[in-house]
């Protein structure tokens, strides 16, 4: 196989994305030889290799074809898109569901807004300058952009903007800097980006194995396998106080005729009290296993 039939991810060198990213690539069955700190991390197993980049680089490499994919904060990637050609034609095929953050507008905690309207005629700083255009485009407010690279919090202290549009997860930034969150421009996570039409080679078979692994991944990572016993009798009233996930599995128990095993997939955490529940309403010998793989 030459080099360019194997297929190549672009993920964050270092930075918040990088661990679950490649925590989330061994989930997958991937394994790379290489230590981290490197560009280039060699597959071992699949034909599938990494590039170590900045975050930013990130839709660029793909744009240009030196990378197929890229784990990339929806921030970045829409970013990208806003400011390059149709020809840049990205798609974000998979949420991945780490490095959630939000693109909000926010003002010094004095000042009195209600909203977005009072932006008008202010000066907004910004690293997404894509982003926060095409907002106060779709809000119909005429407001001036003061992009930043960096620091941007620090902007109306410094008397350099009037209001600021940045990355918030807990909010401990703004506090910080005596800021209010007003409105949210763009709900962010990590996302699987890649060209909006896949390669239809060796890659694309790659690509389609690796899109029905993470899948499986995605769909069981909150799952858990719940296990429990009960008579027939209790069975109807067990089955209804299950928590979500498809229709349970029912197992005779060798010996006992009226006395079944049940096993139910629960689309998330089962906690003690619906535990409890399930048990007054007659269940016994309660397990919920975490789910590892699972293949439709
Ligand atoms: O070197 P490189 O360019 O690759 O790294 P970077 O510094 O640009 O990126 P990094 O690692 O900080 O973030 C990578 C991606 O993580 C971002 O593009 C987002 O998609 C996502 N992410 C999730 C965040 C945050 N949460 C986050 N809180 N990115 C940045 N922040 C910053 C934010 O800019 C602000 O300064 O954290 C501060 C706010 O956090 P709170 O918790 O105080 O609100
Ligand atoms: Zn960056």
């Amino acid at each position: 196989m030459s080099t360019r039939d194997r297929l190549r991810i672009a993920m964050q060198k270092s930075g918040r994305l990088t661990e679950p990213a490649l925590e989330l690539l061994n989930r997958c069955g991937l394994s790379f030889r290489q230590s981290r700190d490197k560009l280039f991390c060699f597959g071992e197993g699949e034909p599938v290799d990494l590039l170590l980049v900045r975050d930013d680089d990130i839709p660029g490499l793909i744009a240009q074809g030196v990378c197929d994919l890229g784990i990339v904060g929806r921030n970045v990637l829409s970013e990208f898109s806003l400011g390059a050609g149709p020809e840049a034609d990205l798609a974000e095929w998979r949420q991945l569901g780490f490095g959630r953050c939000r693109l909000s507008i926010a003002v010094p905690q004095e000042m009195a807004y209600e909203q977005p309207a009072q932006l008008a005629g202010r000066r907004i700083a910004t690293s997404y300058p894509g982003l926060l255009g095409q907002w106060l485009r779709t809000q119909g407010i005429d407001a001036g952009v003061v992009t930043l690279a960096g620091s941007v919090e620090i902007a109306p202290r410094l008397g350099t903007a009037d209001a600021i549009c940045d990355l918030v997860q807990s909010g401990g930034t703004l506090v910080a800097n005596q800021l209010r969150e007003t409105d949210i421009v763009l709900e962010s996570e990590a996302v699987l980006a890649g060209p909006r039409n896949l390669p239809s080679d060796e890659r694309g078979d790659m690509i389609d194995l690796l899109f029905k692994r993470l899948d499986g991944v995605m769909q069981v990572r909150e799952s858990r396998l719940l296990l429990l016993q009960a008579s027939r009798g209790a069975l109807d009233a067990v089955t209804r106080l299950l928590p979500g996930g498809p229709q349970p599995t029912l197992l005779p128990v060798a010996g006992q005729p009226d006395q079944f095993m049940l096993q139910a997939l629960c689309a998330g955490e089962v906690s003690w009290r619906q535990l409890e529940e399930i048990k007054k309403a007659g269940a016994r010998e309660m397990f919920v296993l975490p789910v590892e793989k699972m293949l439709a």
